[in-house]
């Protein structure tokens, strides 16, 4: 899968994806990334990419031609139609799901802005406009770099173990369980005895508690559109009617 990425700012682009697992995606060549400097596409001797807002206010936008530029250039070596992700507050909720459906485009083109956003003529060429959760940030390459790393794990050959990616995102729906490694004690703090006791009927119901306590706690909107087995639905129960008979450590 190939990644075309335009910022005004291509090393903020480019180290993060030296490393970890998209890092050896992309030394194995089942990731392509061509990170495109907005700047390039400019035609005037200083280079600008930005000018102040119609009808006034604070702050730059993003001028259209650079970008229009970009994608002409990046349609043209590609050859084919390009599917566009722009990333800004404005988007919609970017999901799992989004993420499992892009992987399946081989060639995605993904907008960064930075100052006060684009001017809005630039949404005549974008697919899809994205937000990564409601808070303001200073630029968009932080978010293009989550959607990148989102979208590259469902790639086959990027993660190790391909079905485990599929599984993972159909059956979650809850938040993960506490894990632990050893030592079994480090500074007074123990893992709990029923990892350590070899009885794997308990250790599932015991995770399976743990993952709905921390999802009624954190995220309780999850469970609406969780799907939970039987166990699950009684071990929930309980756990709204503030009991927890019949389990360990808890
Ligand atoms: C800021 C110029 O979903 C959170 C986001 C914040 C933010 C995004 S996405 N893009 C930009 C941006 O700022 O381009």
């Amino acid at each position: 899968m190939t990644f075309d990425i335009v910022t005004i700012f291509p090393a903020m682009i480019e180290a993060p994806l030296a490393g970890g697992i998209i890092g050896r995606g992309i030394e194995r060549g089942t990731l392509d990334v061509a990170v495109r400097d907005l700047r390039a596409f400019t035609t005037d001797r200083h280079r600008v990419v930005d000018d102040m807002p119609y009808g006034g206010g604070p702050g730059m936008v993003l001028k259209p031609e650079p970008i229009f530029r970009a994608l002409d250039a990046i349609e043209a070596e590609r050859g084919t139609p390009l599917t566009v992700i722009l990333t800004s507050p404005q988007g919609k909720p970017f999901t799992q799901a989004d993420a499992q459906r892009l992987s399946g485009v081989a060639h995605l083109v993904l907008l960064c802005g930075r100052y006060e956003g684009f001017d809005d003529r630039v949404r005549e060429r974008v697919t899809e406009e994205v937000s990564i959760g409601d808070y303001i940030l200073t630029g968009g390459e932080l978010p293009a770099l989550v959607i990148l790393d989102a979208v590259a794990r469902f790639v086959p050959g990027v993660v190790g173990d391909e079905q485990s990616v599929i599984d993972e995102s159909f059956s979650r729906g809850l938040l993960d369980f506490p894990q632990y490694t050893r030592p079994a004690e480090v500074d007074d703090l123990r893992v709990p005895d029923v990892l350590l006791s070899g009885d794997h009927a308990a250790i599932r119901r015991w995770r399976k508690k743990e993952a709905l306590t921390r999802t009624l706690e954190r995220r309780p909107d999850l469970l609406a559109g969780a799907t939970l087995d039987d166990e699950e639905r009684e071990i929930l129960r309980e756990l709204q009617n503030g009991r927890i008979a019949g389990l360990q450590d808890g």
